[in-house]
């Protein structure tokens, strides 16, 4: 077992990575290479991919298909060493499906193939102990022993941004978005970095299209969930217990919770958010159901305490899951899509009746807690046209400095550096939020400047475009750049989305993000000094010493 690719990833001074017997997430060593596996099949189906495209031989179905499965690989996403076989097998199929259509045109059209890699002509083995026996030869750290290490790093950086990336494209699938353009690119990269590319500078440059590509599917995502759900609008959400029989949705599908919205109807459930789905209740087609609540719990890594507590059914759409039988909830979990944990009920398709006789069941909240409502709904609309007002108060000298505090949460104490950040901005600071790491403070009291709420929360991960929009249109109004706006971007990394959503900022321009709580263990100190030198990237230090740092500046 090698995996290095999130925060929380084992780092002594002799071993840098999860090497061992399990990960700390809980993954075990035989899903882990399970998964090294399924990695490397994915490359060689995305290398006849690409050169079915140039015989015109283009499958919508592999296309969507691949990305998805990539998707299972990332960090708490899919813990069931049966399930990562079942898509090693489909995409061994899909693969073998590839390369005959390929050899058949080509023979057709007298053209020779190129000669084929090792990722191309590799062939999955048929029984499960053989598949892990040569899961060290496709380990994604393959060649540590003989490459420089800035190598490793860089293609783990490829690699785990496009996992990332292909994450999002998934959720942008399944709302309907896919681009044929894309998938050419997901397959181009994918099979380079399967051919183990050595050129630092290709690697750098292919981490840049990366991100640019990320930022066409987090258009493609946005346009999905504004042209199914509405655009989100500014609506209170209480975040305590509500009397009665309950449903918690967690992850990042909102086409999950509408099925669950709308087949709950009239059942006496009323249905929570939690995690990265708190957004949900801001959009016009999901906060119309009045048995959407409210929001339960906080970010991923409370989960365990915070599902043992919670008396009714839980959906898991998407990342991030943890053990469940730690806090004994197993048999009241399900799993969705990509998602899975052994033993816990997977349910595929939409019909969510198992979840709602669970609910049913179970005992339910007996009683109301005293409200407390909190403020989101910040998308890209609602930003737009909080605009001009916004604009105002900055010419008039009302607002000074705009932070945008977010990312992914996680559990090392270090990151209360987000709460006291946002404590000790100055009072005439506007704060845009997003993903999990907001709920380190998404409670506090933060006031408004003449009607403009000081905290604004922009949505999930994802709706890190949002956020570029906005700042693309301050920059344009004040006739600047983007790094010429009075904007600081303060972002938590944990997992393989905030790495591509990194990428794509570094991609559009974007210079001075301070990151943190520590630097991807895959990076070496080598690599940090490049990605520094040509982004300016700052790694948090103190509270006082960065708001001294960006408000002198
Ligand atoms: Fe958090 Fe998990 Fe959205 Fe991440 S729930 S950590 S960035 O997966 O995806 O913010
Ligand atoms: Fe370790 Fe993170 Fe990989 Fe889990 S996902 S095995 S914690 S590096």
């Amino acid at each position: 077992m090698f995996c290095i690719q999130c925060e929380q990833t084992i780092q002594t001074p002799q071993v840098k990575g999860c090497a061992f017997a399990a990960g700390m997430c809980g993954k075990t060593a035989e899903v882990s290479d399970l998964q090294d596996i399924l990695v490397y099949t994915l490359q060689g189906v995305s290398y006849w991919a690409e050169l079915a495209k140039r015989f015109d031989i283009i499958n919508d179905e592999i296309n969507q298909w691949a990305p998805r499965a990539f998707f299972a690989t990332l960090t708490n996403v899919n813990f069931d060493p049966a399930r990562v076989i079942e898509l090693a097998e489909q995409a061994q199929s899909y693969k073998a499906q590839l390369k005959d259509l390929v050899i058949t045109a080509s023979t057709l059209q007298a053209e020779a193939l190129p000669v084929l890699p090792a990722v191309a002509q590799f062939e999955l083995p048929l029984s499960a102990a053989e598949i892990l026996a040569i899961a060290p030869q496709v380990a994604v750290n393959r060649g540590h022993d003989t490459l420089h290490e800035d190598v490793i790093g860089l293609r783990l950086l490829c690699l785990y941004g496009l996992k990332g990336a292909a994450a999002y494209l998934e959720h942008a699938r399944v709302l309907g978005q896919t681009n044929d353009d894309v998938y050419a690119e997901y397959h181009q990269i994918m099979a380079w970095l399967g051919t183990d590319p050595t050129d630092l500078n290709q690697l750098l440059d292919c981490s840049m299209r990366i991100g640019l590509m990320n930022y066409t599917i987090m258009e493609m995502l946005d346009t999905g969930e504004t042209t199914t759900f509405g655009h989100p609008e500014p609506t209170q959400v209480n975040v305590k217990p509500v009397q009665g029989k309950c449903i918690l949705v967690s992850g990042h599908d909102l086409h999950d919770l509408e099925k669950i919205l709308q087949q709950t109807e009239g059942k006496g459930i009323n249905v929570y958010t939690n995690g990265e789905m708190l957004p949900a209740h801001s959009y016009p087609e999901l906060k119309k159901y009045p048995h959407l609540v409210g929001n339960f719990g906080s970010a991923w890594q409370n989960q365990q305490k915070e599902f043992a507590n919670f008396p009714g059914a839980i959906v898991m759409t998407s990342n991030c899951l943890l053990n469940p039988n730690v806090g004994q909830y197993a048999d009241h979990l399900f799993t969705r899509s990509i998602v899975g944990w052994p033993g816990v009920e997977h349910i595929d398709g939409d019909d969510f009746s198992q979840v709602i006789d669970c609910a049913l069941a179970l005992e339910g909240f007996k009683h109301n807690e005293i409200e407390h409502m909190i403020t989101i709904g910040f998308g890209r609309n609602a930003l737009m046209s909080a605009a001009p007002a916004v604009i105002e108060e900055v010419k008039k000298g009302n607002i000074s400095h705009f932070f945008l505090v977010g990312g992914c949460d996680g559990d090392k104490s270090e990151r209360s550096y987000y709460t006291d950040f946002t404590d000790q901005a100055p009072e005439d600071s506007v704060i845009l939020t997003l993903a999990c790491g907001k709920y380190r403070f998404n409670k506090n009291q933060f006031g408004d400047i003449n009607g403009i709420p000081r905290l604004l929360d922009v949505g999930q991960c994802n709706d890190a475009y949002s956020a570029i929009q906005l700042a693309l249109a301050l920059a344009k109004e004040f006739d600047c750049g983007i790094n010429e706006l009075p904007l600081t971007l303060v972002l938590s990394w944990f997992e393989q989305k905030a790495i591509v959503i990194l990428l794509t900022l570094f991609a559009l321009g974007v210079k001075g993000i301070y990151t943190g709580p520590t630097a991807p263990a895959f990076l070496t100190d080598n690599l940090l000094a490049i990605i520094q030198d040509k982004f300016d990237m700052r790694p948090i230090t103190t509270v006082e010493n960065d708001l001294k740092t960006i408000l002198n500046a």
